[in-house]
């Protein structure tokens, strides 16, 4: 499940911090995807749910 980095919901700011965690390798506040890391997919799924309300 995607949750906001920052707030309760996906915005510019997340977007912002998954990208300046890209690369991420070890504790990435950015994963949001659960795999360890902080990559391509960490981005679009934060895109993905870009204004959508989170828990
Ligand atoms: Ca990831």
């Amino acid at each position: 499940m995607v949750t906001s980095i920052s707030t309760g919901v996906i915005e510019v700011s997340d977007v912002l911090v998954a990208l300046s965690d890209f690369g991420c390798t070890t504790a990435c506040v950015a994963d949001v995807d659960g795999d360890g890391m902080v990559g391509v997919n960490d981005i679009l799924d934060v895109l993905a749910q870009f204004g959508v309300p989170c828990q």
